[in-house]
């Protein structure tokens, strides 16, 4: 099954949108099978936007992602990447689609709510710079459950 790695940055924690986004994948029938708040630091940062290291917009996002904790899940499902990437939408908030997450919520580039991996071998090379295996669940959420 394939997965994604999804990082709710840290203007999506300021403006308590976290319970609004989860929402989404949740209504879309995506799994989450992984899920903490973690605060990024500069090591961590450096590993997950590895390509953009020497674009001139790099300063700056460091220092944004680094400036609040977030939140960072796993989503399971069929073509997911391409899904949550539909759901995400633009990088620039003013460019993307009507009804699209950043298009609905944010204005900007930099500050531009949420992160999706771009490709199941991205998904795959991110979700280990955040995730240890035992972190991410394999359960089955029909599971009967007993009552008193
Ligand atoms: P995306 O795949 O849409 O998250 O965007 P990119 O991987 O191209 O960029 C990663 C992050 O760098 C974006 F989420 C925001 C930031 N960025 C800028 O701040 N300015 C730019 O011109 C491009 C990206």
């Amino acid at each position: 099954m394939e997965r994604t790695l999804i990082i709710l940055k840290p203007d999506t924690i300021q403006r308590k949108l976290i319970g609004r986004i989860i929402q989404r994948f949740e209504d879309k029938g995506l799994k989450i099978v992984g899920m903490k708040m973690i605060w990024i630091n500069k090591e961590l940062a450096y590993k997950h936007y590895e390509a953009h290291i020497n674009k001139p917009f790099f300063n700056s996002l460091l220092e944004f992602i680094t400036s609040l904790p977030v939140v960072v899940m796993v989503l399971e499902g069929p073509s997911v990447v391409e899904q949550v990437r539909k759901m995400v939408g633009n990088t620039d908030c003013k460019k993307a689609d009507v009804g699209t997450i950043r298009f609905d919520f944010g204005l900007s580039i930099q500050n531009n709510l949420i992160h999706a991996s771009e490709s199941i071998q991205d998904a795959e090379r991110e979700i280990k710079i955040f995730f240890k295996e035992e972190e991410i669940f394999s359960y089955d959420p029909n599971r009967y459950l007993p009552s008193e």
